[in-house]
């Protein structure tokens, strides 16, 4: 859970953040006369591509945990911005014939320009070539070596420019390249190559103690807990000092004093989260430490470790929580050059509405896991969870006003039993809602709120409104439209932080004004508000996308995959014929992690216009057979196969070959394609069980 601080005062620029904080943990209404400040930034994110989904996703819970905290009264700021130095922008720049800065300028755009189309408005937008950051990054890097922490030395070693980070032997990975020769790769699988040059180093290695000390008063600090865990054994396992500079190119910013060398860009990036407050005498420095910085779980190691450790070297407090999040695939494939599947998400908020995808993203991923982009799941959750629980909730409602003559909602009465339930009902969402946002948990957020709007939705069948109608009992009528319109003020207003477009909508509709928050103001509907004014105009907030319609959706947003996919599912020939004296050895540990079960194939059938493929379904003890699209064809008849049990590779990406012919693992087999011999058990081996 984030800590949330209160100051009783209006803060002078010149105070000391440490002095003058309050810490307060889960809703604030304790301290109602303080003024409560969460300060949230995303990653800043490199240059060298365009903006996909994956980058709306952090940018995205943070817009959402800003506007929740905004309506709570909280003096919030919402920072995201862009990485724009380092070799590895350098050479993008290079690739694309521009300069540096050219290059920047144009792809800073694309981020700046994207936000908006989703609904996310943050407070402030920072390049790392702005004059204000160079300036404090520098700054940062004088308090640091004032404190004795930086030393000129020399570098010799792994770096790796897809990462832009250095890495000690025993972190790299033995692999084999195209060519069939061994390379060693990052831990993230990208390539290395060694260094030799002078260069600033950090003294890390002094840290050690005072991060794990750190660690243990903050048990929050790194969120969620199996990622803290990571982090810890990392500090525990002993801290090296850490090169700080690069000399070999030039694109960064100057050491300060000596400017062969240019600062390390993660040096560089992470003083980003500081230096958008300005300089020391900024009001903006009331949100040092920062709250929360949310980052995709690659990169906790330098939110967690590097970062605070810079901090406490230069004398500042480090931020109160990292929350690293998990990460998307795309229709169950990760997102990757060949796959073309880098998915731009202004194309998606085009067709379906920003809303709606701010909706899915929130809902369908589990924060701190990884989760997939589904296209068809998207589609269908606006059918069902927008359009049927939320927007068909809003307009019978508006329409049964609208039939009972009703320009106006009637006034306030206390009905029965089933009024006094729904009542309960809402607080119990707001309570839950606010209880999962101060824990960073948006899907769970959301989850109660849908508990609620279905609770609505179920009050209204139960009530029948429209049979009080037709007695002429207008006094129960007036009862249950009153209490339905107030259910909807209530989910207009919880709805505010996650559908920003769609809540103010619903306010229109309503008749109510737009929502303006204060700071202190909570607006949070803890209590249930019996609504009066004069009702909008009623419109569908989620128009049922048809079949038609959906297609065309699909047809417009599906990858189309770049290159025609190779033609098996199973291992190329020459891949199975391979001498395995040529690979490397691997401990048993890496081995154990291919999950390889006894699958029995249940069905086999040809692919149209593919010769090579088999389309399987094989029964590896799920609940539902597997489909696997394997080369077998010119091996196999579909019908020899079926009956046999074979070895499956279980926990394979899944392999999209156009078409939605999708395969969800692979069969072990040896020989070249026209030849091939099935590896294969005895029928003692039961569909499922682990081979090992
Ligand atoms: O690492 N799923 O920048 P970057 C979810 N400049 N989130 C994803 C994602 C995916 N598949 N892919 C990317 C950098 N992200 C540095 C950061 S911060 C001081 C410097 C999101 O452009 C996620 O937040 O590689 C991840 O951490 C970030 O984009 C990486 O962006």
């Amino acid at each position: 859970m984030p800590l949330l601080r209160s100051s009783s005062t209006s803060p002078g620029p010149s105070e000391k953040a440490q002095n003058r904080v309050i810490w307060l943990r889960g809703t604030p209404s304790l301290l109602p006369t303080m003024t409560q400040r969460f300060y949230v930034t995303t990653p800043i994110y490199y240059l060298n591509a365009a903006p996909h989904v994956g980058h709306a996703y952090s940018t995205l819970v943070a817009d959402t945990l800003a506007r929740y905290h905004r309506m709570r009264g909280h003096d919030t700021r919402f920072l995201t911005g862009t990485d724009e130095h380092g070799l590895k922008i350098q050479q993008a720049a290079e690739k694309a014939g521009r300069s540096p800065q050219a290059h920047v300028d144009l792809l800073a755009n694309e981020f700046r320009q994207l936000w908006p189309k989703l609904g996310i408005e943050p407070d402030d937008f920072l390049r790392t070539t702005e004059e204000r950051h160079i300036r404090r990054v520098q700054d940062l890097w004088r308090r640091v070596a004032a404190n004795g922490d930086i030393y000129l030395g020399h570098y010799e070693g792994w770096y790796c420019v897809s990462d832009e980070a250095f890495y000690t032997e025993k972190e790299l990975i033995d692999s084999i390249n195209e060519e069939g020769k061994p390379v060693k790769l990052s831990p993230t699988g990208r390539p290395v190559e060694w260094v030799r040059e002078p260069g600033y180093f950090f003294r890390l290695s002094r840290y050690q103690e005072r991060l794990l000390k750190f660690y243990k008063e903050n048990p929050s600090f790194v969120q969620p807990e199996g990622r803290f865990n990571e982090v810890k054994r990392f500090v525990e396992g002993g801290l090296e000092d850490l090169n700080i500079s690069r000399a070999s190119f030039s694109w960064g910013i100057p050491v300060p004093d000596d400017p062969k060398h240019i600062i390390y860009v993660w040096f560089d990036a992470l003083t980003n989260y500081w230096s958008a407050l300005g300089e020391d005498n900024d009001p903006l420095q009331r949100f040092w430490p920062c709250d929360l910085h949310l980052v995709g779980k690659e990169i906790s190691r330098f939110h967690a470790v590097y970062w605070p450790a810079f901090l406490m070297a230069a004398g500042l407090p480090p931020p109160r929580q990292v929350y690293a999040h998990g990460w998307l695939t795309v229709n169950g494939e990760k997102m990757s050059k060949s796959a073309n599947n880098f998915l731009p998400p202004a194309p998606i908020a085009e067709e379906v509405g920003a809303d709606a995808l701010r909706y899915y993203l929130l809902r369908a991923v589990v924060l701190g896991q990884d989760g997939d982009f589904n296209h068809r799941d998207l589609l269908a959750r606006i059918n069902s969870e927008l359009g049927n629980d939320l927007g068909n909730l809003l307009n019978r409602t508006l329409g049964l006003c609208s039939k009972a003559g009703l320009t106006e909602a009637p006034p306030p009465a206390a009905g029965g039993e089933l009024e006094a339930a729904l009542r309960a009902e809402a607080e119990e969402a707001a309570r839950k809602a606010a209880e999962a946002m101060d824990a960073v948990a948006p899907h769970r957020a959301l989850d109660a709120i849908w508990a609620f709007c279905r609770a609505a939705n179920v009050y209204v069948d139960k009530t029948a409104p429209w049979k009080a109608q037709k007695e002429g009992n207008t006094a129960r009528l007036h009862v249950i439209l009153g209490t339905l319109l107030s259910a909807c003020r209530t989910l207009a207003l919880l709805l505010g932080p996650f559908l920003p477009q769609k809540a103010s909508e619903m306010r229109e509709q309503l008749g109510l004004p737009p929502l303006t928050t204060r700071v202190n103001r909570d607006l949070w509907p803890f209590t249930w508000v019996d609504y009066q004014g004069t009702l909008g105009k009623a419109a569908p907030l989620f128009p049922r996308l048809d079949d038609a319609r959906q297609k065309q959706i699909l047809d417009a947003l599906l990858p189309k995959p770049t290159e025609a996919p190779s033609p098996v599912g199973a291992p190329k020939a020459e891949e199975a014929v391979a001498d395995t004296m040529t690979l490397p050895v691997i401990d048993y540990e890496k081995f154990s992690e291919v999950d390889l079960r006894v699958g029995l194939v249940l069905s086999a059938e040809r692919v149209p216009r593919k010769d090579k493929l088999l389309d399987l379904r094989v029964d590896v003890g799920e609940a539902q057979p597997r489909r696997i699209v394997a080369g077998l064809a010119l091996s196999f008849k579909p019908e020899d196969l079926v009956g046999r049990r074979v070895i499956v590779v279980a926990n394979l990406r899944p392999r999209d070959f156009g078409k939605g012919l999708v395969s969800h693992g692979m069969l072990l087999a040896t020989g070249p394609s026209e030849a091939l011999s099935l590896v294969s058990v005895d029928e003692r081996a039961t569909p499922g069980s682990r081979v090992q």
